[in-house]
């Protein structure tokens, strides 16, 4: 193996070199012995709190030995890229127009994630030695990204469930390059919450994100309801959503960053230039969106991670955001929405007409 006889030290700086040079943060080193974390995983799951997210169910032995997305897998390395955005959407209350959470006014981050992990991996095989195998893996593939995150001791779990960098907060996005290569010097194996470490830090007896998540979905410390979670409702739910929910969509169209803006961790931190780079959504109108055909779509949210709640979801969304604010132009053609061809926008629709008048009414 090249390169074997460099020390600890001088090895994680060779690799934080390498994740530099693609604009990324090294984070660290991980085994891949994920049976407590797949025991809290499947008891999340068995508590239905993955709301309709059916595709959580698959692949639980995955999750719960990653060594099965590459064979003979026996380590994780963890980077990660920051993207806090720091301009007038990222902070402030209400808005002109509803805010987008920051990740996804980005371009894709499947996609330039992938292109700069696939170099890391490249500089990570001259280092260690081709003759071991890597993977990269991100968001999509069934792995618990932010338990790998924190058992190499350079981040934890918050009660918000967010990975926590003690020193960059946790506006970053997570990517791993699973690998044969392991140093049993150099993978950790903590536990995901400082409340099970023996050092002090970590939420401590904060509980912030807790009283500030608008809809109760942090009720347990360090697991999220998604049934609750605006997050979900913006981005995953192929259906309606509940009344109840409305007044916050139109703050927030699309995800939502409270629970990490409220973090003590994140008072003060820098501001990503390279993010800025990527940024492609700035501010759009509600009717535009409300209304828009496939081509309109494709030109205003095509190559953003708002393509996942797709044509339809976005729609909706921007449905109960305009209705909740009063917008008169969507609120005029709600009739002509009601016989969209879209099943979930002329639904949206028809509950709108309802919201309207019962908040006439109260
Ligand atoms: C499904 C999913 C969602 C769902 C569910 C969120 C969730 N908290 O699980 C929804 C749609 C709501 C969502 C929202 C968001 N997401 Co998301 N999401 C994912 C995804 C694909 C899977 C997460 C998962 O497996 N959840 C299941 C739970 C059980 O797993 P877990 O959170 O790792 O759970 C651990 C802890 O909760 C803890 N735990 C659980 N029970 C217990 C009990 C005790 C006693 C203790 C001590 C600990 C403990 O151990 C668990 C197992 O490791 C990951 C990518 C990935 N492959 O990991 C991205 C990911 C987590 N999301 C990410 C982001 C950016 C977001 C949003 C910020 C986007 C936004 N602005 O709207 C929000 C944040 C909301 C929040 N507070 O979590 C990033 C997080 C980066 C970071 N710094 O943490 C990830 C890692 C994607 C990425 N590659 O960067 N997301
Ligand atoms: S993303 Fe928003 S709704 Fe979801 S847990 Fe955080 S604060 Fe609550
Ligand atoms: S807001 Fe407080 S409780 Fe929530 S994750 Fe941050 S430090 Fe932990």
């Amino acid at each position: 193996m090249k390169n074997s006889n460099l020390a600890a030290n001088a090895l994680i700086a060779e690799i934080d070199k390498i994740a530099a040079a693609y604009g990324l943060i090294f984070v660290g080193i991980s085994d891949l012995d994920m049976h407590l974390e797949a025991i809290r995983f499947n008891e999340w799951i068995a508590e239905g709190r993955q709301a309709g997210m059916d595709w959580m169910e698959k692949y639980p032995d995955i999750r719960a030995k990653p060594n099965r997305l590459l064979e003979g897998a026996k380590s994780a390395l963890i980077f990660a890229f920051p993207y806090f955005l720091g301009d007038r959407w990222s902070r402030g209350k209400l808005e002109p127009s509803p805010k987008v959470a920051q990740y996804a006014r980005l371009r894709d981050y499947h996609k330039f994630l992938r292109s700069k992990l696939t170099g890391a991996q490249q500089g990570l095989a001259d280092l260690l030695g081709s003759d071991h195998r890597f993977r990269i893996a991100i968001d999509s593939a069934p792995v618990l990204e932010r338990a790998l995150a924190a058992k190499t001791g350079s981040m934890f779990i918050g009660k918000n469930t967010c990975a926590i960098d003690p020193k960059r907060g946790s506006f970053f996005l997570l990517g791993e390059i699973l690998t044969t290569w392991f140093d049993p010097q150099l993978a950790k194996s903590e536990p995901s919450t400082h409340s099970e470490r023996k050092d002090s830090g970590g939420c401590g007896t904060c509980r912030r994100c807790q009283v500030h998540c608008p809809t109760g979905a942090l009720d347990k410390d360090y697991q999220i309801d998604a049934r609750k979670c605006l997050s979900y409702w913006t981005i995953e739910n192929r259906g309606e959503i509940p009344t109840e929910y409305w007044p916050w969509i139109a703050r927030y169209i699309f995800g939502c960053d409270i629970c990490q803006l409220v973090c003590p961790y994140n008072r003060g931190i820098t501001t990503s230039e390279e993010s800025k780079s990527l940024m492609k959504i700035e501010d759009f109108d509600l009717f535009e969106v409300a209304t828009m055909d496939q081509e309109k779509y494709e030109i205003i949210f095509g190559g953003t991670p708002m393509t996942r709640a797709k044509r339809s979801g976005l729609r909706r969304n921007a449905i109960i955001a305009a209705v909740v604010r009063g917008e008169s132009k969507t609120i005029q053609i709600l009739d002509i929405l009601m016989t969209d061809d879209d099943p979930i926008v002329s639904a949206t629709a028809k509950t709108a007409k309802f919201f309207i008048k019962n908040n006439k009414n109260s």
